[in-house]
Order: C-alpha cells, then structure tokens, then sequence
C-alpha cells in the first residue's frame, strides 16, 4: 500500500483527502483517530502530527500534513486528472472557493472550536447549533452567489470535471446536513452535491463507507 492515512470518519478534512485518493485511483489504508475518544491529543498521535488535527498523509517514512496541501501533493505527483485546473485564472477562482471552505468556514466550526465554546463560555448545544449554523450560512451564501455567476459552473464547481473546489465542498455539505442545516436557498450547491454524491470516489470516501 503506498499510502497510509490517518483520518477519521467523520472528519471533512479527512474526508477531502480520501476523495482526492479516489479521484486519483491510488490506493490507501486508513489508520483511524477517534476524535471521539480525543485520540488526536495522545502523544502517539503528536508525534505523527504536532498540530493534534488529522488528517496526515504517510508515504515512504514521509508524513505530510493539512489537507489542502495534501491534495495539491497528490495533484503534483499524479497528474492523470487535474483537481486543479491548467488555466491559470481558474486555477486561482478554483483555489479561492476551495480556501474559502477550508479557511473562512470550517475552522471556525472545528471541533475544538465548538468544545472550546462550551467550556469557556458555556454555551448550550443550542447556541453552538446556532453558531455553527451562521458561519456556514455565511459562507454558503457568498460561494451560492459565486456558483450562480460562474461561468464554469456545469455539474461540477469549476465544469464537467472534479476539481479541488468539488472536494472540499461536498465534506462541507454533508456536514451541514448532519447539524440539520437547511440548504433550500442554495440550490446550485445542491444539485452539486447530488450529483457528486452518486460517483464512486465521492461515495467511497463518504463517512459511511
Ligand atoms: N486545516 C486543516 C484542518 C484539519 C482539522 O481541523 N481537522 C479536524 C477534523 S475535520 C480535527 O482534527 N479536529 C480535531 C479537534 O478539533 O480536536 C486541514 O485542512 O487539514
């Protein structure tokens, strides 16, 4: 196996990662880190990644982190179907949505984020609903707009192909279905995910599986 990846299931950032996998048809083991069970703070797991987030990728003895820069390795290194498309001025549209996921909304709807809220602040399940809720409303509302001017938008973000935009915005959906997020006013993320969600690669990295 060429490659081993430390995840978790229900992580999106993991999740980003093992579609990019299939995308690229590479084979991969997964090691999992319960967040559940706080594995990603045990020393063990420090010592593969100190930042204690999955996921880490491992080939040959060498450990890469931050899934974005994972994905951009895999792209490099095998380049048989871009996730980042060759027109530079896409490549850049393309690496802004997929940023705007990765930076703008999902940090602040981390795990240690929402636990961080409870313990300092003391907010109720309900309140951190609401919070996780706003970001993503936030952002949703602005890749929405984004998606509806585009011309690129087919059934993909960025035309008939996946790309790194794809891959980061289906772990974001699925997430926003699981803390009951209602997506009717973003019909074109949507259909996006629809249909993503019926090809192999999505469904073969999805929590479920
Ligand atoms: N920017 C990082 C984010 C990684 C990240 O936040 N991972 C989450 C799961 S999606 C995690 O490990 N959370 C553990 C925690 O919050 O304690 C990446 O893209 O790899």
């Amino acid at each position: 196996m060429a490659f081993t990846l430390y995840d978790y299931f229900r992580s999106s950032a993991s999740y980003r990662v093992r579609i990019a996998l299939n995308l690229k048809q590479l084979d991969y083991a997964c090691v999992p880190v319960s967040l559940l069970n706080n594995e990603q703070h045990s020393s063990e797991y420090h010592a593969i990644n100190p930042s204690g987030l999955v996921p880490t990728l491992l080939q040959h003895q060498t450990l890469l982190h931050q899934s974005l820069a994972i994905i951009e390795y895999l792209d490099e290194c095998y380049p048989s179907s871009y996730l980042l498309p060759r027109n530079i001025i896409k490549r850049a549209q393309c690496r802004a949505f997929a940023l705007a996921i990765a930076c703008d909304i999902h940090p602040l709807n981390n795990l240690r984020v929402l636990k961080q809220l409870e313990q300092q602040f003391n907010c109720t399940p309900a309140q951190k609903t609401h919070w996780y809720h706003h970001w993503l409303h936030q952002g949703f509302t602005a890749l929405e707009q984004q998606l509806q001017q585009s011309p690129y938008t087919e059934r993909f973000c960025f035309g008939t192909h996946p790309t790194l935009a794809d891959v980061c915005l289906i772990p974001q959906v699925y997430n926003a279905k699981r803390f009951e997020f209602n997506l009717t006013p973003f019909p074109t993320i949507t259909a996006i995910y629809h249909h993503c969600e019926q090809l192999e690669p999505f469904k073969k990295a999805a929590p479920e599986s």
